[in-house]
């Protein structure tokens, strides 16, 4: 296990551990999410105006968050197949407990999917029922330029995110404005036939509620 080290971004509340995942701890998780995959397949959700996201996603553990022409919302199945979502691998349950300490656990964590060209627009995090919990996020594969800011606008900063890295939106900085502007084609051959996979560890039912 390598070091987990905190960086100060100069923004409250967004939290950075660059290189918090070792090669190998990289490589353990991207075969537990590809193998996940056999069960929800990356798929191309839309928008609540009907948009194809650029993105594709699928979800682990009990809830997953979907978006189509109904809006945006966290199910326990995955919408083409119906099944369940696979579970959330250990080691991130782990990072979440290690580095955010905060209860209860995630049950709920997206996993997007940017092959060549995809993007993320900036958006806010705000379909979970705590929005006190933080948001915490690994960084598999190619490299990506994040994009923050305060919720309610103003200048932005960004911040390059590489294979292993991990981040959290948390306090000040959860319902912070963010997106993914580009990611750099070919700057890590972690992810078969290229490009990056970010997981988004989150609590989206109410911390009562039981998972
Ligand atoms: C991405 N990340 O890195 C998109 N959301 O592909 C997010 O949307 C995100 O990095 C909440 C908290 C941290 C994030
Ligand atoms: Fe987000």
């Amino acid at each position: 296990m390598s070091a987990r080290l905190e960086i100060d971004t100069g923004m409250e509340g967004f939290r950075f551990w660059p290189g918090a995942l070792s090669a190998s701890e990289q490589a353990g998780l991207l075969a537990e999410v590809l193998a996940a995959e056999a069960v929800a397949p990356f798929y191309r959700p839309v928008t609540p105006g009907g948009r194809p996201f650029s993105v594709r996603m699928t979800s682990l553990g009990p809830l997953g968050w979907v978006s189509d022409r109904g809006g945006y919302r966290y199910q326990a199945t995955h919408p083409g197949t119906g099944e369940a979502w696979p579970p959330i691998p250990r080691l991130l349950l782990d990072l979440w407990r290690d580095l955010t300490g905060a209860e209860p656990p995630p049950d709920a964590c997206l996993v997007n999917l940017y092959r060549e060209g995809a993007k993320m627009g900036l958006h806010q995090d705000r379909d979970e029922a705590e929005m006190t919990a933080p948001v915490l996020s690994v960084s598999l594969g190619d490299a990506a330029m994040f994009r923050i800011g305060a919720a309610g606008g103003g200048p932005t900063k960004t911040f390059r995110l590489a294979s292993g890295d991990v981040c959290a939106l948390t306090g000040p900085a959860r319902l912070a404005r963010h997106g993914i502007d580009r990611v750099i084609a070919g700057s890590s051959t972690l992810v078969p036939g290229g490009g990056r996979i970010n997981l988004t560890l989150r609590r989206a039912a109410p911390a009562s509620q039981q998972t």
